[in-house]
């Protein structure tokens, strides 16, 4: 009898520069959580949506650029913090641009509601949504989003 092979889907969890920190510096900005503390939540949160997660921080915007470069040609979506690079990075805007699978940004802080140099975003007129101000929670609501569009696309 031939056997059925089901493929995981999977999201990539970009993190960028300082997100390493987390947890352990400005909790009333970022929140008392670590990042390992989020990918372990995100892990546990994508199994119900029968999803798997690769995760990835970096302090190098061309290390981040390579991963949107490689999700783009095998998983299903992308959630991004690029932090700092957020405001900066035309190369993230570009990789983004350059994919076809759906990007969610995610920032911890209201970046709204902060300095000015934090109101615009390099990312966000590529991506499909932004989810900020809701701290750690932010990576999980942007995870059901982008699990809602697949199975929207599924019905299709
Ligand atoms: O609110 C967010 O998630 C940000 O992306 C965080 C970035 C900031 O540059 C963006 O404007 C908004 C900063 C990440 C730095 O993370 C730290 C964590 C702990 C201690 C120090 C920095």
């Amino acid at each position: 009898m031939a056997k059925t092979i089901t493929v995981l889907k999977t999201i990539t969890v970009l993190n960028g520069p300082n997100l390493n920190l987390l947890g352990t510096r400005e909790p009333e900005v970022y929140g008392t959580q670590t990042l390992l503390d989020i990918e372990t939540k995100l892990r546990t949160h994508a199994k119900t949506h029968g999803l798997g997660i690769n995760f990835h921080q970096s302090n190098i915007e061309g290390e981040l650029v390579g991963w949107v470069q490689d999700a783009g040609m095998a998983d299903q979506g992308i959630i991004i913090n690029a932090a700092a690079y957020t405001h900066t990075s035309v190369a993230l805007h570009d990789a983004i641009a350059a994919i076809q699978i759906p990007v969610v940004e995610v920032h911890l802080s209201n970046i709204y509601a902060r300095e000015d140099y934090r109101h615009h975003s390099y990312i966000s007129g590529v991506a499909v949504g932004v989810i900020c101000g809701f701290g750690a929670q932010g990576y999980l609501l942007a995870l059901d989003a982008i699990a809602s569009m697949l199975a929207d696309k599924k019905q299709i």
